[in-house]
């Protein structure tokens, strides 16, 4: 029943199974995996696809025939497996190239180097078949603010952006860009800190209908906001293109915990705004497994984020069959929309005679009970 299939579409990054463990205190717990063989244990355990980032596969300074060697041999796993690819994004934060930004970076050779090594990563994503890029410009903020003048970010992101679409409709790819937000961390500031702040982007593109957005858990959980509801606002606007699951504890470093692990409540709402709202891409779990684990460790981790979901999936559908809860949420009209236009009711017109504000203001809603059947079926009690 918890068994992952094909049209669950769950997918990992390179970079989420092949973490090593490292963080700012301490070196690397695990030993790096081939990424050939990260797509054998991604088929193994019942994934649907993998995503990467250029320099997962492709070493920075590969030569141009050691890189086709490489994805060539890439491409020979993902055909011998049946395993998607499905997501491909570029590193533009590791290399110290990037200490001061890419996109944004004061410096114009930084920039059009930054620009120059996305359209390679979205040449190699085109040729491994994938048809979403991801942008995470984790680099683009600022420490000195000084240093940044933030009007002049957006218009140095935007104008990257409208290049890159560009390039993409000359090459005549099958593809979508889903820009990434984060509030901190690695730098003190990010510009573009939430999920909100690309959706009001977007609009202001060239090219609005081929960008959308990848929330991801962790970041916006940082930010202290509800994940879910943000996720509604990306997929009523049709921008969610893609999405990054994991969990995180509020206010602290960016933890990318396994799906679920730390908030189930949140969890289940989202899986409900995602299955319910009818989101058909890709479920793409952007965490990694504890430090302390081996590889036996990752791999307990990366079923247990499909798990996870699929065990809130059937709890959405308890919930959605559930008569108790569905005639109490019938009652509460959270499903039914009376539309309200100005052409048809006047303001002397929106009120019945029999209106009565203070007898609405003492009504109760009857939330504590809503809430507590949501417990009891979380927790299995119901
Ligand atoms: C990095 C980051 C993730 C992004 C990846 C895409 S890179 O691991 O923490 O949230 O999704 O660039
Ligand atoms: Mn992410
Ligand atoms: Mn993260």
């Amino acid at each position: 029943m918890y068994t992952p299939k094909p049209e669950d579409k769950f997918t990992f990054g390179l970079w989420t199974v092949g973490n090593r463990g490292r963080d700012p205190f301490g070196a690397e717990t695990r030993p790096p995996i081939d990424p050939v063989d990260i797509v054998h244990m991604l088929a193994d355990i019942g994934a649907w696809g993998v995503n990467l980032h250029d320099n997962d596969l492709v070493p920075i300074d590969a030569t141009p025939s050691e890189r086709n060697q490489i994805v060539s041999r890439f491409k020979k796993a993902l055909e011998e497996t049946g395993l998607q690819f499905v997501m491909g994004t570029v590193t533009l934060f590791f290399d110290p190239i990037f200490k001061d930004g890419a996109f944004t970076s004061n410096v114009p050779e930084i920039r059009r180097y930054a620009i120059r090594k996305t359209v390679e990563a979205i040449d190699l994503a085109a040729e491994l078949g994938g048809k979403i890029f991801v942008l995470w410009g984790g680099r683009e903020g600022t420490e000195v603010n000084a240093s940044k003048n933030p009007m002049e970010a957006v218009k140095r992101f935007r104008e990257a952006v409208n290049y890159l679409c560009e390039y993409v409709i000359d090459k005549g790819y099958d593809m979508k860009f889903a820009l990434e937000a984060k509030p901190n961390e690695p730098r003190g500031d990010i510009f573009f800190s939430t999920t909100g702040a690309y959706l009001a982007l977007i609009p202001t593109l060239d090219h609005p209908e081929m960008v959308g957005v990848n929330p991801e858990f962790a970041h916006e959980t940082m930010a202290g906001l509800s994940f879910h509801h943000i996720v509604a606002q990306a997929l009523e606007m049709g921008k969610l293109f893609h999405i990054d699951l994991n969990d995180q504890k509020i206010g602290r470093y960016d933890q990318d915990l396994r799906f679920a692990s730390e908030n189930i409540k949140e969890s289940f709402f989202l899986v409900k705004v995602l299955e319910d709202g009818g989101y058909d891409g890709p479920r793409h779990f952007d965490a990694h497994a504890y430090r302390t684990e081996d590889i036996e460790g990752v791999k307990e981790f990366a079923k247990g984020c499909m798990r996870s979901y699929l065990i809130l999936k059937e709890k959405v559908k308890q919930f959605n069959e559930d008569k108790e809860i569905q005639q109490i949420l019938a009652e509460l009209k959270v499903d039914s929309h009376e539309p309200l236009l100005y052409k048809d009711i006047k303001p002397d017109q929106l009120l019945a005679p029999d209106f009565d504000r203070k007898a609405w203001g003492a009504k109760g809603y009857g939330y504590e009970r809503l809430d507590q059947l949501v417990f009891d079926l979380l927790t299995g009690v119901r």
